[in-house]
């Protein structure tokens, strides 16, 4: 099967969204100038080199992994925050919340040796399925070339589809290809692995995964990056970083949107402020004006 690619330099949400759709995936290339991410991994090299392998069956023992991106590199947020990403994301997302978040900055390599993961579907983290509901939406961004042969990601297409299939025949998987500067993004429910590595040098990457707004991430945003060190960060990157509260009054701090601790005065005493749908607080004022009783619920086809 040919790789669901599409070029960066007709940039289009509806194509990108529309092979999402069908796939459950899709590969932007070009996304960002190969330039950008050599810095970027330059930046995280001795990270790589400091960060000693991952336990365990899921990750893998001759894998690398860290996380909080957002504090290690100035070169991350053109990642995190691409236009054409943050479209795409906000079209699955956005139909069942206020706003999105990142869920998770993952840095991995894969070194020569390491096995092929299990096959899985990030999505599972969450206990609950609804149908048509996507939790999240990954981006993998590779510093080094994606191959078969070094352990580029195994993507089973159509697999978003076939949610109750545990796992799919491996025949059935292709092998994300790509070089620096493209973007595999694909759906939380779109059955996926990091492949194995036959090759003699590193495959490294990086995920940034970005879920509904009202989840609870998979990296805990306000201890990775506490308020003094959110405030010397872009407002933009801390506010999807777990910064911003989510209505109704979700995620907050001393009852208030916490993106107060990113302010000078974030420590003087301020009162809860609610933070509510227009219609939750219609609904309140509906009630407080006797306009609401126990037997009066709405019928289907009501006007109000
Ligand atoms: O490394 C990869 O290609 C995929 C990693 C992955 O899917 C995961 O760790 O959840
Ligand atoms: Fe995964």
């Amino acid at each position: 099967m040919t790789i669901i690619a599409i070029d960066r330099l007709a940039p289009d949400t509806h194509s990108c969204c529309t092979q999402l759709d069908a796939h459950g995936y899709c590969i932007i290339r070009g996304a960002v100038p190969p330039l950008l991410v050599e810095r970027l991994a330059n930046d995280l090299a001795s990270d790589f080199q400091s960060t000693p392998h991952s336990t365990g069956p899921f990750y893998g023992e001759k894998t690398r992994r860290f996380h909080g991106l957002l504090r290690r590199s100035r070169h991350i947020g053109r990642f995190a925050l691409d236009p054409l990403v943050v479209a795409i994301v906000e079209t699955f997302l956005k139909p069942w919340c206020d706003t999105i978040q990142i869920n998770l900055t993952q840095a991995i390599e894969i070194e020569p040796g390491g096995l092929p993961q299990p096959p899985h579907r990030d999505q599972e983290m969450w206990p609950v399925r609804s149908a048509g509901v996507e939790y999240m939406i990954n981006v993998m961004w590779p510093f080094t070339s994606y191959r078969a042969e070094n352990g580029a990601t195994l993507i089973w297409p159509g697999s978003h589809r076939r949610q109750d299939e545990i796992v799919m025949p491996l025949e059935e998987a292709v092998a994300a290809e790509m070089i620096p500067g493209d973007a595999l993004v694909f759906l939380g429910s779109t059955l996926h692995a990091g492949g194995a590595n036959r090759s003699l040098d590193a495959r490294r990457g990086m995920i940034i995964s970005y879920s509904l707004g009202w989840l609870k991430p998979y990296e805990l945003p306000w201890l990775a990056y506490p308020p003094e060190i959110a405030r010397s960060l872009p407002r933009s990157l801390m506010s999807l970083a777990g910064y911003q509260a989510h209505r109704p009054n979700l995620g907050t701090y001393e009852g208030r949107c916490p993106s107060l601790l990113l302010s000078d005065n974030a420590d003087a005493a301020q009162g809860a402020i609610d933070i509510l749908h227009p219609e939750q607080e219609q609904l309140i004022a509906d009630y407080r004006a006797g306009r609401l009783s126990p037997n009066t619920a709405s019928q289907p086809g009501d006007d109000g």
